[in-house]
């Protein structure tokens, strides 16, 4: 691979990853130039380029050095790399947070699940043989793997498969053709993708500078400012309450003895369970609110 001085990111350029993927190199500070066949755009606010590309090319263009780094499902990414034998020139870096799905098992509506063993010999059909045949490995099951290209939902009813491992996420279309969902076979979102090594030459600080913002982007992304006024007995309780972040700052509260203000910064995410259980703890007038920048 010859040197370059300018990082070069593939990303979907339309799709269920595209308005996403966009935003997020946004976010990081990149601009880029559109060009007229709009596959290649010129960064720029920094030596970044992007490739717009179908979803699957992304690690075989990493494989080859025609890109850096790409953003593309777990999915897409595992699949293809168990497919490219024990040394696959491409990894996951980061998580991204966008894009979840799940590859699942799925048995029509009607039939009975007794686990992985209960579908050996039975034709699963599938456009992840690869991440399907390992689950069936690590599960000691030996069924049939039925390769389609796509509508993997219908499988069961045109009489070519009798289970089918599809990617899920709200579960409508397995409802929509009455397929039950039964067993993950991998937990998906979108991810970073980049070589095995990072380049040797002006694209490795370059494709740093770029992780380290997109790491901040996530974590502002994730993080919430967390008040609420509590009595100060059950300061304690609620502290260990909240979700991992920052120490609280705790403030009196004018004209009260017994009552504290308490407010946090929480850098993992906060559901309505843990404000449930909060306010079991005694706390009142909690208020979750997002964070737009942050400087330690
Ligand atoms: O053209 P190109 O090849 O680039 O795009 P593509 O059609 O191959 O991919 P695209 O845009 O459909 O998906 C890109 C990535 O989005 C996938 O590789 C996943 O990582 C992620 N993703 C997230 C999903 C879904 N959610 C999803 N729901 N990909 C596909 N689906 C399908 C699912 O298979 C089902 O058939 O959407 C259907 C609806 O899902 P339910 O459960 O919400 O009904
Ligand atoms: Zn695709």
């Amino acid at each position: 691979m010859s040197a370059r001085d300018r990082l070069r990111i593939a990303i979907q350029k339309s799709g269920r990853l595209s308005d996403a993927s966009q935003d997020l190199l946004a976010r990081c500070g990149l601009t880029f130039r559109r060009s007229r066949d709009k596959l290649f755009c010129f960064g720029e606010s920094l030596p970044v380029d992007l490739l717009l590309v179908r979803d699957d090319d992304v690690p075989g263009m990493i494989a080859d050095g025609v890109c850096d780094l790409g953003i593309v499902g777990r999915n897409v990414l595992a699949e293809q790399a168990l497919g490219a034998g024990p040394e696959p020139a491409f990894r996951e870096l980061r998580a991204l947070g966008f894009g979840q799905c799940r590859l699942s098992l799925a048995v029509p509506q009607e039939s009975t699940w007794e686990g992985p063993a209960g579908i050996a010999s039975q034709r699963i059909a599938t456009t992840y043989p690869n991440l399907l045949a390992d689950w069936l490995r690590r599960h000691e099951v030996e069924a049939k793997i039925v390769t389609l290209s796509g509508s993997v939902e219908i499988a069961p009813r045109l009489g070519t498969a009798d289970v089918i491992c599809d990617l899920v996420s709200s579960g409508a279309t397995l409802a929509a053709n009455q397929l039950r969902e039964v067993a993950t076979v991998l937990e998906s979102e979108a991810v970073l993708a980049g070589g095995a090594a990072l380049p040797n030459d002006e694209r490795a600080g370059l494709a740093q500078m770029l992780m380290r913002r997109i790491d901040g982007v996530i974590q502002v992304r994730v993080s919430k400012l967390v008040m609420l006024h509590a009595p100060r007995a059950a300061l304690d309780a609620i502290t260990r309450l909240l979700p991992q972040g920052q120490p609280p700052t705790i403030m009196p509260i004018e004209g009260s003895v017994d009552d504290i203000a308490l407010q946090a910064v929480c850098t993992d995410a906060i559901t309505w369970q843990h404000l449930e259980d909060m306010k079991r703890a005694g706390a009142r007038q909690m208020l979750v609110l997002p964070v737009e920048q942050m400087l330690a």
